[in-house]
């Protein structure tokens, strides 16, 4: 869904370009200057029906767009009540704590320490086919959970009560085996850049093993 709307919104945009392009060089070859005559060419000021017409459009334009991304939001903002696997995750300058909550026990956080294992960063495990909810807060400055792979990201934005459905998203197409990672890609200071992380996702029985050997520290 995500990438039909990205891609549809650059076929809109190059379509929108390719007309304007066209005009323009409609506009050069076939209206320049006359060399021998100096006059003015007709003037349109105060011409309503082009001004209604080059105000329709955009708004028409820009109105597509709303409905589109609106209609796909909507979808995407949508959160069960029950999920298989729930993610506090909690930013802060500069690295994250990822506390997983599954079968009814919430584990020990994986946490970053912020710059001297930046290259490594804290590892957040989660099983492949199931509904991940992720829970996003902050204590200090706007921060934004990214993993490019997934094409979704959302800020991470600080005072924003437990609840509020604006800090919580949920997915439930993580289905590729694999470490994808992650960042943080909302400018938070010095070392925003170094606030990596990365987001493991194994088969159910791996899964399994992976939250059996952290049992011992069940919160
Ligand atoms: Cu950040």
């Amino acid at each position: 869904m995500i990438l039909s709307l990205w891609n549809g919104a650059w076929i809109a945009a190059l379509a929108t370009g390719g007309v304007v392009l066209a005009l323009i060089i409609w506009a050069c070859v076939f209206h320049r200057k006359r060399s021998k005559s100096a006059e003015l060419p007709p003037q349109v000021r105060y011409n309503l029906p082009i001004e209604i017409f080059y105000t329709l459009v955009p708004l028409v334009m820009v109105s597509v767009f709303f409905f589109y991304t609106a209609r796909d939001s909507k979808t995407l903002e949508v959160v069960s009540a029950n999920p298989d696997v729930k993610v506090k995750v909690e930013a802060f300058q500069w690295s994250w704590r990822f506390t997983t909550t599954f079968g009814g026990k919430t584990y020990k956080p994986v946490v970053g320490m912020p710059v001297s294992d930046y290259k490594q960063g804290p590892q957040l495990v989660l099983p492949v086919k199931k509904t991940v909810q992720f829970d996003l807060s902050s204590p200090d400055v706007i921060h934004s959970f990214w993993v490019p792979a997934f094409l979704f990201k959302r800020d991470v934005i600080p005072g924003i009560k437990e609840g509020n459905p604006g800090r919580v998203f949920e997915i439930k197409t993580l289905d590729k085996p694999g470490v994808y990672a992650g960042r943080c890609a909302e400018l938070c200071g010095v070392d925003h850049s170094r606030m990596l992380f990365s987001v493991k996702l194994v088969t159910q029985e791996e899964f399994d093993k992976y939250i059996a050997s952290q049992a011992g520290s069940t919160q």
